[in-house]
């Protein structure tokens, strides 16, 4: 197998917690942050645990997906004032909304934002049958404006086809080295790929240069995908917006529980998490102040 992606320095991970999602509810997991003080919450809490990287999607006063950038400052606000965690926002947004109203998060300029690298179709929930619009037009158009905000997008990676995405933004000069790609399995409801290793191989084998990877398995494979993904010198990432379980028929208590956990995996073989001051330096990212309490 040929490995041209950059692989983290042997004894670091740097660890994202995708905190609420689109689609996941307390009725789901009473757990799952909502509102801008319980997501501020829970990323101090995740900081705390190890996470370097905090994936934020936010929801109005009535718990609805929201892509309004009054509201992702708020959350920013609120997080800023304990902690210099990584801010990633999200532009995948929810399924009400809008390629537009997509973009308003980076108005609340982030320091990273999800790019979403192709177009798939929802199975399952109220959305069932609709398209998660994501063309090669909406895909360019998303990390223009990225640009100009100065958000280093994350590519979200569903199948190998979006590999080759990775590359026409390249080749078109839209991206700043290092690149930033999450790989995603088990996914199958949102028509993506499922979780098996030889999957995650031929991720691997088509990443180019210069790119740090992200491990993400949705669902039951969350934690055994991770700690492949590190021992193959990749980042993890985890929380309830992937996995709502702890393990086989037990909620997550939090998404510190379910950053604790892989972090103790992290250092069982032999990799302390990430700060997110060497995260930002390792990815190209701008210094952020101290804050101070
Ligand atoms: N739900 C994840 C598999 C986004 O928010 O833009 C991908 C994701 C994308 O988090
Ligand atoms: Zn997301």
């Amino acid at each position: 197998m040929a490995i041209n992606y950059l692989k983290m320095p042997e004894n670091k991970v740097a660890i994202t917690v995708a905190l609420t999602g689109a689609m996941v509810t307390k009725k789901m997991n009473p757990s799952v942050p909502e509102q801008p003080e319980e997501i501020a919450k829970d990323a101090f809490d995740c900081y705390n645990e190890g996470a370097a990287v905090v994936h934020i999607h936010a929801r109005d006063k009535k718990n609805v997906n929201s892509g309004d950038p009054l509201i992702f400052k708020d959350i920013h606000d609120r997080i800023r004032k304990n902690c210099n965690v990584i801010l990633q926002d999200s532009t995948g947004g929810g399924a009400n909304l809008s390629v537009e109203q997509r973009t308003g998060c980076l108005e609340a300029y982030p320091e990273m934002a999800s790019l979403n690298m192709g177009t798939l179709v929802r199975t399952v929930g109220e959305a069932a049958g609709t398209a998660f619009m994501n063309t090669r037009d909406d895909i360019e158009g998303f990390v223009k404006r990225m640009n100009q905000f100065g958000v280093k997008p994350e590519m979200e990676i569903y199948n190998i086809a979006m590999i080759e995405e990775v590359q026409i933004l390249i080749q078109k000069g839209l991206l700043k080295p290092p690149y930033n790609v999450n790989l995603i399995l088990g996914m199958v409801y949102q028509g993506a790929l499922d979780a098996n290793y030889m999957f995650f191989n031929n991720y691997l084998q088509y990443l180019p240069d210069n790119c740090y990877f992200n491990t993400l398995g949705v669902g039951k494979m969350q934690t055994t995908l991770g700690v492949y993904g590190m021992i193959l010198g990749g980042n993890v990432r985890v929380g309830l917006e992937d996995n709502i379980y702890y393990k086989r028929g037990e909620l997550a208590s939090s998404n510190a529980q379910l950053v604790a956990r892989i972090v103790r995996m992290a250092r069982d073989l032999g990799k302390e998490p990430c700060t997110p001051a060497e995260a930002r330096e390792l990815f190209g990212l701008k210094p952020v102040p101290v804050v101070k309490k």
